[in-house]
């Protein structure tokens, strides 16, 4: 099918594309994209997000997470809300598509919508998620498990590297974490969460394909490991005497590699391996790694996390070695709803883009609302061979325009949308 990118809204894709790379200037490490929890680029990143959101004719309020929710009124004001958005914080050293694209592409559709006088028969939310990534505080999934009601309290005592807890991190950004209970939609109140995210991968660039839509988001379980030996000179004790914490690591570390090589979409990572206090002439006595194990069948996932955990034992025993192994997090995988999957492809079929499905691997907000409300996410082909969580991160605009597209004729089509999926 020819695409009429003329169709496509490229006003709006300017836009987009030139707030992406403005909205990159708030890092907190110069000369690479680093946004994490509340620092001072982060909420210099909310401010400039509720200001677009209020030029595009939204009320704006802040949750007690910090999560920056822009509203734009319906004519029927006791409607459910048709919910979008995605995270404005970022991993270390990352790519400055990933969240917020989800953000900003809504606005300015609704920025357009405004301008033409355009009103829906339901409200729009356009939700900027404070935190996802987990990165500071060792806690995904901050901002959007507050709006679904189910923020842990235990991670406020979680430390950030400096050792401050999320909890006086807060207080700090003038945030009332006695408030996040309030942060809770009601239930009904959504009538479905829309998302819309770069894939994060290859699929859609090696298909030549601009768009995807997700089927499910993929289970994940994180956990920090410690491995205590003892440590010693490096030049006199011999190998057979050693407990050597790194070296107990590293046999953990390539058994991960082998288990979850075991079946297609089981990943496993160890994306942190430190030796604290280490010295070249050193064995070391204590080392520290995360662990992040995903599959798309959660049955997968615990099996591979089983047996991994019992092999973790079976190699402390054998190098008498000691280890902790905390789970920091774990979600199940999320299936999106049929109905609204539909709904893309509905949209997709009227604008001319070719429909695809596929699973994310990548964890999303989505997964954290679907424990209140039906989600649905569009996926935005990236460049670079697909690479994310990179400086190399990228997308075209005119992917962005078309995604633009398929999102207004979705909006423009949901109320008929929910109507009939209520019929079914
Ligand atoms: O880790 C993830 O899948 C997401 O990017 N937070
Ligand atoms: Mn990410
Ligand atoms: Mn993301």
């Amino acid at each position: 099918m020819s695409i009429n990118f003329n169709q496509a809204k490229s006003a709006i894709a300017t836009e987009i594309m030139e707030r992406l790379h403005l909205l990159a200037q708030h890092t907190e490490q110069d000369g690479m994209m680093t946004r994490t929890y509340l620092t001072p680029a982060h909420r210099g990143a909310a401010g400039q997000i509720a200001a677009w959101m209020r030029d595009a004719g939204m009320s704006v309020r802040r949750d007690a997470v910090g999560n920056v929710i822009g509203r734009y009124e319906g004519t029927n004001e006791k409607a459910p809300v048709l919910m979008t958005g995605s995270h404005f914080d970022t991993v270390r050293n990352g790519g400055i598509y990933d969240g917020l694209l989800g953000i900003l592409l809504p606005i300015s559709c609704i920025a357009s919508w405004h301008q033409a006088g355009k009103r829906f028969p339901f409200p729009i939310e356009v939700v900027a998620f404070s935190e996802e990534e987990g990165v500071r505080f060792k806690a995904p999934m901050l901002g959007s498990r507050a709006i679904a009601g189910t923020f842990e309290q235990r991670v406020l005592k979680h430390t950030d590297d400096q050792g401050l807890t999320m909890l006086d991190a807060m207080k700090a950004a003038d945030l009332d974490p006695s408030q996040i209970p309030a942060a809770a939609a009601a239930r009904g109140s959504i009538a479905a969460f829309v998302e819309i995210h770069i894939e994060q991968g290859p699929v859609l660039l090696n298909e030549e394909l601009p768009l995807g839509v997700v089927t499910a988001i993929a289970g994940a379980t994180r956990y920090m490991l410690e491995f205590k030996g003892v440590a010693g000179h490096a030049g006199t004790v011999p190998m057979t005497m050693r407990h050597d914490a790194a070296m107990a690591a590293a046999e953990f570390a390539l058994y991960v590699e082998q288990r979850c090589s075991r079946i297609p979409n089981l990943v496993g990572t160890i994306g942190q391996w430190n030796v604290p206090n280490g010295a070249t002439n050193v064995i070391p006595g204590h080392v520290v790694l995360s662990l992040d194990v995903r599959a798309g069948d959660d049955a997968e996932r615990l099996a591979a996390t089983t047996d991994i955990t019992a092999e973790l034992e079976r190699i402390c025993v054998q190098r008498d070695v000691r280890s902790t192994m905390k789970k920091t997090y774990e979600t199940s995988s999320a299936v999106c709803a049929d109905w609204l999957q539909q709904g893309w492809h509905a949209a997709l079929e009227r604008i001319g883009c070719e429909v695809r499905s596929l699973p994310s691997g990548a964890g999303h907000d989505a997964m954290a609302i679907a424990a209140i409300a039906p989600i649905a996410m569009l996926f935005v082909r990236c460049g670079n061979g697909g690479i994310s969580h990179n400086p190399l991160e990228t997308m075209e605009m005119q992917d962005a325009a078309l995604a633009a597209d398929v999102f207004m004729d979705f909006v423009e089509h949901f109320d008929a949308l929910s109507t009939s999926s209520k019929t079914e």
